[in-house]
């Protein structure tokens, strides 16, 4: 196998997505997403994956609650909530796991979205699903082999659970543990935290320097997540959807921060309309 090569994330490396807008261009032009999550008590996780997804330039957002959720969303209307079991998911980018509980029907749900042939971006409760039955394992790295695209998101005792080790011996070489679940997986992992790794199933990997510790706080991973599903929808491949959504995700808290909006006290919501900003200044 050729050398596996390590960089450090800068837009110059998805620069070839960065293209203007065609004049002609409409909704269908930037792909759909939709966001499955949202169990009981969590709803706001996929709510926030959602808004980042509308934000980060999705044609159309929508949201399959688990169970039941908001008819919808006041402060974000153009959301569209449904209940999972109803959407369609045909012709949609999918970001399952925010939110999502690891239920038996959050376990069915995951399956039929494993089993769907459209790109995946695989946060949270998904991961921690995957984790539990290792029978899922075979369905996520064959994806590759039909040429679609995944990315998985794992937080540090995220990825702990998902090589059954432990989140110290996950922090004590992250670029070896996030290798090695590309490899494992078959799929483009964001291994997050401070210093996020990005890692290629061929073992190449990124390191992502923008970011801060403004960003420890519930819900910013949700925001991520639906960022990435954006740029997948918007047809970016899933390695440089996960370095254009690291790298974004993190300048936008660098940006608020420097505004005053941090590092204490900066919300996952308020995270959202400064990845728009960044995103149109690149
Ligand atoms: P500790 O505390 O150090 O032992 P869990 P979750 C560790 C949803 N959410 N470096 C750390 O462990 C999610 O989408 C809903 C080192 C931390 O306590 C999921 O579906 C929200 N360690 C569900 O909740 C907003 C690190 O992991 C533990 C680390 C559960 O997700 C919140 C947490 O992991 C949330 O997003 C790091 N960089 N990062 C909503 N508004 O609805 C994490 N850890 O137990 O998997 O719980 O991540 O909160
Ligand atoms: P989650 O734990 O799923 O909510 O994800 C947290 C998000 O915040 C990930 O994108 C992390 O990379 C990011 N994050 C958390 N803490 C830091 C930190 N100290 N520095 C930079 N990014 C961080
Ligand atoms: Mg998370």
């Amino acid at each position: 196998a050729p050398p596996a090569h390590c960089w450090l994330n800068t837009p110059d490396l998805f620069d070839s997505n960065l293209q203007p807008r065609a004049r002609d261009s409409h909704k269908g032009s930037f792909g759909s997403v939709a966001v499955i999550g949202g169990a009981s008590g969590m709803s706001g996780a996929a709510v926030l994956a959602a808004r980042a997804a509308a934000k980060a330039g999705a044609g159309k957002v929508f949201i399959g609650f688990l169970d039941h959720g908001p008819a919808y969303d006041s402060n974000q209307p153009e959301l569209m909530c449904r209940v999972a079991a109803e959407l369609d998911l045909t012709s949609v980018t999918l970001v399952v796991g925010t939110g999502l509980g690891t239920s038996p029907p959050a376990h069915d749900l995951l399956v039929k979205t494993l089993m769907t042939p459209r790109d995946l971006v695989l946060d949270a409760d998904a991961l921690n699903l995957i984790a539990i039955e290792p029978a899922l394992h075979q369905l996520v790295a064959q994806r590759r082999q039909s040429a679609l695209h995944t990315i998985m998101t794992p937080h540090p005792l995220e990825a702990a659970r998902l090589l059954g080790v432990s989140t110290a011996n996950i922090q004590s070489d992250r670029l070896a543990a996030a290798r090695r679940l590309a490899h494992n997986f078959n799929a483009v992992v964001v291994l997050k935290g401070a210093g996020s790794v990005i890692a290629h199933p061929n073992g190449d990997a990124i390191i992502n320097p923008t970011g801060n510790p403004a960003l420890a706080t519930g819900g910013s991973g949700d925001v991520l997540s639906g960022i990435c599903g954006a740029l997948l929808a918007q047809g970016w491949s899933d390695w440089n959807a996960a370095m254009g959504a690291v790298w974004l995700h993190g300048s936008a808290a660098d940006l608020l921060v420097s505004q005053g909006c941090g590092p204490i006290g900066l919300t996952a919501s308020e995270l959202i309309p400064a990845v728009r900003s960044v995103f149109n200044e690149l």
